[in-house]
């Protein structure tokens, strides 16, 4: 699946100058992150060319419906994921982001589930995962609370695993994973049936599942109440929009509610049809092209000119 990248981004001078001057002075400020954030580390979108959801609608694959009908269906979608997100490392932006949350009053929306900013070493609190992590798991009985965070295991159960080689081409796993490009809607996922899925260790009765937030799922209560907190504070001068198409709710509506506070809108997206719903201001900024390359352009009239590799040391 291709990552949306490319070309190298320009950042107008005006603009930039204009944009640096407002962040220097900003006291408080907010971003939301979606899948753009992460294209250049090499994760597909979900939209774009190639993307996650234009060979599999998401309500196909990311509903509690579509786990209880097949949950293999859905655990080799999740587990072929979590391979390809470790797979991949934190670039440039996620590391200017978290770079800025230690320097500024900055509290970061995330959308992606892909663990790439905590790997950039995000400071926690500032970091609110609004959809999870495909690295958290929990349990699908609903009387059974089990949860565990940063379950890294890959693959999470042996039926899962995509192999490196063609040590064994017949085994189930390998067939399964094989096949398992998921951007080719032609081909069949073959049956995984609830002796081969992970099974929850502490009520023994539940599947475990991945701990995001599906479709028509409630955003976690704790990180809804902590972004409305932080929200509730005071105004908001900047609200940075990296890398998302900002359709999907509620996180798309923090924008607008950022802006009511007071805030500046700056958005940063390859695509430059993909502006809030809202539209854009005369006061607000639109840089188009790529993340990864414009954010810690941006920002570095605060974070410096420090390498992402420094960076990523000094969070250690
Ligand atoms: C809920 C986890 C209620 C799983 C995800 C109001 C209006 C309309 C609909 C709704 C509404 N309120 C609720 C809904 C329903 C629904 C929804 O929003 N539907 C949409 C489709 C219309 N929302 C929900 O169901 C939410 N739950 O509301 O519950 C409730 C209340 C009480 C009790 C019970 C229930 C839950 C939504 C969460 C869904 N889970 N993820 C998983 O990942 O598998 S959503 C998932 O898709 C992501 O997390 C993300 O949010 C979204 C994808 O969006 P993006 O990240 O923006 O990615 P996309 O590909 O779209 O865009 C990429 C962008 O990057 C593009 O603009 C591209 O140009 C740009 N780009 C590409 N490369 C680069 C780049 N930019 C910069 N640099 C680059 N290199």
């Amino acid at each position: 699946m291709a990552a949306t990248t490319a070309r190298p981004s320009v950042v107008p001078k005006k603009d930039l100058e204009s944009f640096q001057e407002h962040l220097n002075k900003s006291t408080r400020i907010l971003a939301l992150l979606g899948a753009g954030l992460s294209a250049s580390s090499g994760l597909p979108t979900f939209r774009g060319a190639g993307g996650l959801w234009r060979t599999h609608d998401a309500t196909s694959l990311a509903t509690p419906e579509a786990f209880g009908r097949d949950p293999g269906l859905v655990w080799q979608f999740y587990s072929y994921r979590r391979h390809m997100a470790l797979g991949v490392k934190p670039n440039p932006a996620h590391y200017a982001l978290a770079e800025l949350a230690r320097k500024k009053n900055f509290l970061t929306l995330s959308q992606n589930v892909d663990g790439l900013s905590p790997r950039a070493r995000h400071p926690a609190d500032k970091l609110k995962l609004l959809h999870g992590s495909l690295f958290d798991v929990k349990c699908s009985d609903f009387f059974c609370d089990y949860l565990e965070k940063n379950n890294y295991t890959d693959p999470i159960v042996p039926t899962l695993a995509i192999p490196t080689d063609e040590s064994d081409p017949t085994t189930n796993s390998a067939l399964a994973a094989r096949e398992l490009d998921i951007s080719d809607e032609n081909v069949a996922i073959p049956e995984l049936d609830y002796d081969h899925l992970p099974k929850c260790p502490k009520c023994k009765r539940g599947l475990l599942r991945p701990g995001v937030v599906w479709f028509n799922e409630r955003l976690p209560s704790d990180v809804l109440e902590d972004v409305d907190t932080w929200m509730d504070e005071d105004d908001i001068d900047l609200i940075m929009v990296i890398g998302t198409s900002a359709k999907v709710y509620p996180a798309a509506g923090y924008v607008d509610i950022a802006r009511r506070k007071g805030a500046r809108v700056a958005v940063i997206n390859m695509d430059k049809g993909d502006a809030p719903a809202s539209g854009l201001y005369s006061r607000d900024w639109f840089f188009e092209g790529d993340a990864a390359q414009i954010v810690p352009e941006l920002l570095k009239s605060v974070i410096g000119e420090t390498n992402t590799e420094e960076l990523s040391d000094a969070a250690q």
